[in-house]
This record gives structure tokens, sequence and C-alpha cells, in this order.
């Protein structure tokens, strides 16, 4: 109840931090910054998301939790550099912020405006569950986001409950292949066929198509070949602090 206070005050007074992790193309250059909050605490050091969501979870707080990293996420993104004329994306994670929302549409969309970051520069990371079996009038306020140049991703895609078969009926335009399918493609036969059914699949529907937890030079080089749209992990860079990121992006790839 303690930390739980204290999650409350830190979301109220600007006490969380964010951490960009870049998501590249098969180029290298970065294409999106995932947003990742880190909780700064006074006694226990930076806190990583696993130890205080569940917290949030319980306190009722993801909402304002998540409002408060859309909001420094965006705004954050609006002093990104574009060296090459090319403004990078960025990408926010929603847990208790969710489509079915009745203030969904409106709280994104506000965010979004005051930042002054173009619609299509953005994009919503959803799990699968959040994202299936939608009532149309959810459906209908996710494309009208969709409609402004707003993209939504299916997170960690494979660990859900949905087959591969549902991939059509999700509202999504990206699909975030999970880091367990990812870590096996360069030795595990089936992990490198789950990686590439999961490709196939989404290439068909016209989804583009991230690996997340690309560690290796073989697994970027194994997935590359399935054809794989864009790539996030160690092996690029670890999530990094917003000072540190602005100057990854001002060098240029
Ligand atoms: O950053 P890290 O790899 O430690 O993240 C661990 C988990 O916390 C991941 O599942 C990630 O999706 C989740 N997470 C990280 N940042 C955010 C955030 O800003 N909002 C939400 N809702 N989840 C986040
Ligand atoms: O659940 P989600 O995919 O949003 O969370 C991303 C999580 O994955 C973060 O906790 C981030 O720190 C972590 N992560 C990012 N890149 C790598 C990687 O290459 N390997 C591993 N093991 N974790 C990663
Ligand atoms: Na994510
Ligand atoms: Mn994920």
């Amino acid at each position: 109840v303690h930390l739980e206070g204290q999650l409350r005050d830190a979301i109220q007074n600007d006490g969380l931090t964010l951490h960009f992790q870049p998501v590249v193309g098969v180029d290298g250059a970065v294409l999106t910054a995932e947003a990742l909050v880190r909780w700064p605490h006074p006694d226990r050091g930076l806190l990583p998301p696993d130890v205080f969501l569940p917290v949030a979870e319980q306190g009722d707080l993801m909402r304002e939790l998540d409002r408060w990293v859309l909001r420094t996420a965006l705004r954050e993104a609006s002093t990104w550099p574009a060296p090459d004329g090319r403004p990078v994306s960025v990408a926010v994670n929603l847990a208790g912020l969710v489509p079915g929302d009745p203030e969904f549409v409106d709280i994104v969309s506000n965010a979004i405006i005051e930042s002054g970051v173009p619609w299509d520069r953005v994009v919503l990371e959803l799990v699968e569950t959040a994202l299936v079996d939608l009532p149309s009038r959810v459906r209908q306020s996710m494309d009208e986001l969709v409609q402004r140049g707003v993209q939504f991703a299916v997170d960690d895609f494979g660990t859900g409950y949905s087959s591969l078969a549902r991939l059509k009926d999700l509202p999504a335009q990206i699909i975030k292949v999970d880091r367990r399918f990812v870590s096996g493609v360069g030795n595990d036969s089936s992990d490198f066929a789950v990686a590439r059914a999961v490709v196939d699949m989404a290439r068909a529907m016209g989804r583009k198509c991230v690996a997340e937890g690309v560690e290796t030079a073989t697994q970027f080089h194994v997935l590359r070949g399935v054809g794989v749209d864009a790539y996030q992990g160690w092996l690029f860079s670890r999530p990094v602090p917003p000072k540190e990121f602005r100057a990854v992006l001002a060098l240029g790839p």
C-alpha cells in the first residue's frame, strides 16, 4: 500500500521516466522508438516496469499511468531530430487505457494534437487479448484514429489466446512477433517455423511485421531472410534515456 501511494504520487508529479528503444529497418535506419516506462524510486533505485506495473494494476492506476506515458512520450517525440528528413515514429504501450474506454479516441487525439507529432508517426501497442472480440462500436472508434493516420500494433504476438488464423480479425496494422519465437530462430527449427509462419501470414494480410528481442546477428540474418519488416532488440540498442536516444538520432545511421 505504501508503494502504491508512492506510485500514485509519481504518476501525478512526473516522478516516472521513459526510456526509448529503437526499431530499425532492414538497412539499420531507425524507424520507430518504443517508449518503456521506469520509476526512479527515491530509496530503491531505478525500478523496472515488472516491479511496479502489477502495483499499478492492483491500485487501479494503469489508466492514469498510460495517460502519463502517452503524453510524455509524444512530447519527447516532438523534439526528435530527423536528419535525413524522415521523422521517427513513437510507439506507446497501452494496458489500462484501451479502445473500449469511452474516452479512448478523445484522450489519444488530444494528446497527439497537443504534442504536434503527426498522426501517422504514432503507434499504439496493445496485447492480443485487448484486441480480440471487440464490439463494433469499439472497432469504429479505432478506425477513426486509423483514418487520421494512427497505427495499432499487436504486442507479444503468439503469446495470447488467438490462433494464427485469427490474425485477420485483429484490427492492427503491425504485428510484433514475441521474443520467445525470435530467440531460437538460428538454432531451433520449430521457432524458425513459427516465425516464418507468422511473417508469411502477416504479409498475406497486408500487415507489417516487427521482430522483438533480436539479440544476435544470426537472428537478424535469418529473420531478414523470411521477410521481417523491422527489428527491435539488444543487437541494435537497449532501451536508453531520452537524451541518449536523441544523440543516437542526431548521429544518423
Ligand atoms: O521495459 P521492459 O522490457 O522491462 O518492459 C517490461 C514489460 O513492461 C513489457 O511487457 C512492457 O510491454 C511493459 N511496459 C513497459 N513500458 C510500459 C508502458 O509505458 N506502459 C505499459 N502499459 N506497459 C509497459
Ligand atoms: O512486452 P514488450 O514487448 O512491450 O516489452 C519489451 C521488453 O523487452 C522490455 O522489457 C525490453 O527491455 C525487453 N527487451 C528489448 N529488447 C530485448 C532483447 O533483445 N532481449 C531481451 N531479452 N529483452 C529485450
Ligand atoms: Na511493447
Ligand atoms: Mn512485446
